[in-house]
């Protein structure tokens, strides 16, 4: 649970041995590709016109479908991108497993086509939707975003997607609308941790609709340059980069409007650790540790945490609410 993992970071302090061992993995392989590139070997990645494909190399060896025509975001950090191996062998994704290494094996299997996404509640349309029809709604764009879990731990990845909006937009909430809900698949058969009562699935994620419209807010299909592993949340999830990892549901199967401030799945487990909004804020520690700061994965010493994460064109979303209250 995030419970139990925060505890270990807080008797820890540290990184797990194994990333940096493959930190070290990761240097060593790009000095080793730096020759190959020199020698005319690394053709790819020297003439490869996608931003995506140069991190998704420089970030280690990557292993899925190639996305096309991804495009640069103004939205992008130019920090470092976190590993590759990293960001795919360190996972949240309590449906399979609460180890962080657990995921990667156990989502091996896991069936992401053929995949409907149901559109209900307060829109002038309820339908379902396949999943790449929802992919070619909008060109594919590169955001390297930072991501901070509530834990203390932080990771630097370039998502490939396109914003929430551009889905909200074609499928017309009504104007009642005021929260929208995102539901994850519910398969036991599929996702050991779900056979446990870990949390109560299926795992739900609710938004404010002008949090959700703001050009931040994710719908995400890839990373690296390519499909969405699926570990990381194939095929579609959201990325808030302002908020809290937790309300970045992966998997989704659901999306419903609604004019109620709708539940989500951490704030029915423990009402008062995790709250609706989840902003990422360093002055409002969680009950059991301080959000001051956080380690970047890979990294050695801790960095502050930003207010909002750094992202503070959000700001205004929030202007005369009380953020201690409304954590
Ligand atoms: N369905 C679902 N979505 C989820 C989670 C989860 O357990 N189940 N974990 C969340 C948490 S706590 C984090 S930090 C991020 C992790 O995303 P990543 O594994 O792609 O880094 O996913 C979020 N989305
Ligand atoms: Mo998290």
């Amino acid at each position: 649970m995030l419970i139990k993992n925060a505890d270990d970071i807080r008797s820890s302090e540290i990184t797990p041995k194994s990333l940096y061992l493959n930190r070290r993995k990761f240097l060593a392989g790009a000095a080793i590709a730096g020759t190959a590139a020199a020698t005319g070997l690394g053709l790819r990645q020297i003439v490869s016109p996608s931003v995506s494909v140069l991190a998704g190399n420089m970030a280690g060896n990557t292993a899925g479908n190639k996305i096309d025509g991804i495009q640069k975001s103004p939205f992008s950090t130019t920090e470092a991108i976190t590993p590759y191996k990293d960001v795919t062998n360190y996972n949240n994704y309590y449906e399979f497993s609460t180890d962080k290494d657990g995921p990667a094996k156990l989502a091996q299997n896991f069936r992401t086509r053929p995949w409907k996404v149901k559109i209900d509640g307060l829109v002038e349309k309820k339908q379902e939707l396949d999943v790449d029809a929802i992919i070619k709604m909008a060109p594919p764009e590169e955001r390297i975003y930072r991501h901070r879990c509530v834990e203390g731990w932080s990771i630097v990845v370039p998502w490939v997607g396109f914003s929430l909006s551009e889905l909200i937009k074609r499928v017309n909430p009504t104007s009642k609308a005021k929260f929208v809900e995102f539901t994850t698949i519910l398969d036991p058969n599929q996702m050991p941790g779900q056979r446990r009562q870990v949390l109560d699935w299926p795992y739900v994620e609710g938004l404010r609709m002008d949090e959700a419209m703001h050009p931040l807010a994710l719908l995400c299909f890839g990373m690296y340059g390519e499909e969405l592993p699926k570990q990381d949340g194939a095929p579609i999830r959201i990325v808030l980069p302002w908020k809290y990892g937790f309300k970045s549901a992966k998997a989704i199967v659901r999306v419903r409007f609604t004019d109620k401030q709708p539940l989500n799945t951490w704030n029915i487990a423990a009402p008062n650790e995790y709250g609706f909004y989840s902003n990422v804020n360093p002055n409002v520690d969680h009950p059991r540790w301080s959000q001051a700061k956080e380690r970047r994965l890979g990294e050695f010493f801790k960095r502050p945490t930003l207010m909002f994460n750094g992202y503070d064109q959000v700001a205004s979303l929030y202007t005369g609410m009380d953020l201690k209250k409304n954590f």
